[in-house]
């Protein structure tokens, strides 16, 4: 198996920590992202979406979503469990994961790349230019606060993101969270306390820094 990777990115970092968790390692090979390495050919045949991550299988064949990638190495390896331990469990983390993504992840996506130069013509991820559209910079930043109120009320209810356990949501979660603190300059809103303090001690945990 190969992990194409561009460190800096936030997608490519929750499959990484994904890993440190199960203490599994896996060759990286880097595609750099600010050398629009992603958009070349042969990377272009291997992933027509031209993203981080990918995983190449050693028959060749290409999982290129962070998501599939995840549920693979689950199944592969299922200690110490990533997706909960029963249906439900699995079900929930996969809920929370796909809310942290459309809710969080993309209206962040939409705030940095619509406001920063360097994707200037690469507003969207893909093989296609597309232009920046500033309004949508202005759009967005109240959907990421309002993100920040959701999962602050859902961390004064429960431990953890899908319930008591740790799971591929909370390596979503602050994998989401550190990218719109970051590149997005959105920091925590100070009544956010429950999430602050889940910040805290899932970030603590050795394989945040993978
Ligand atoms: N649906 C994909 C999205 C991955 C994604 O958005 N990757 C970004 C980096 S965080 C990327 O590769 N961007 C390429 C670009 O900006 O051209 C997944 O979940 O893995």
């Amino acid at each position: 198996m190969l992990l194409y990777d561009y460190h800096p990115a936030p997608s490519p970092r929750r499959v990484r920590i994904f890993l440190a968790e199960k203490t599994l390692s896996v060759p990286i090979r880097a595609v750099d992202l600010a050398k629009r390495e992603q958009l070349a050919d042969d990377y272009r045949a291997k992933n027509p979406r031209c993203t981080v991550p990918m995983l190449e299988l050693d028959d060749g064949s290409c999982l290129w979503d962070t998501l599939a990638i995840c549920e693979y190495i689950e199944s592969l390896q299922p200690s110490p469990p990533l997706f909960g331990r029963s249906a439900l469990d699995h079900a929930r983390v996969v809920m929370w994961y796909q809310r942290i993504e459309l809710d969080g992840f993309l209206a962040t996506a939409d705030v940095f790349r619509n406001a920063n130069p360097a994707f200037k013509d690469r507003a969207l991820f893909g093989p296609l230019p597309t232009a920046q559209i500033p309004a949508l910079i202005e759009r967005s930043r109240p959907r990421v606060r309002q993100f920040y109120l959701d999962m602050d009320a859902r961390l004064a209810a429960s431990e953890y993101v899908a319930g008591d356990f740790f799971s591929l949501a909370d390596i979503q979660l602050l994998c989401v969270v550190d990218f719109a603190m970051g590149w997005g300059r959105m920091p925590l809103p100070a009544e956010c306390a429950a999430l602050a303090a889940w910040h805290a001690k899932v970030g603590a945990r050795p394989s945040a820094s993978a």
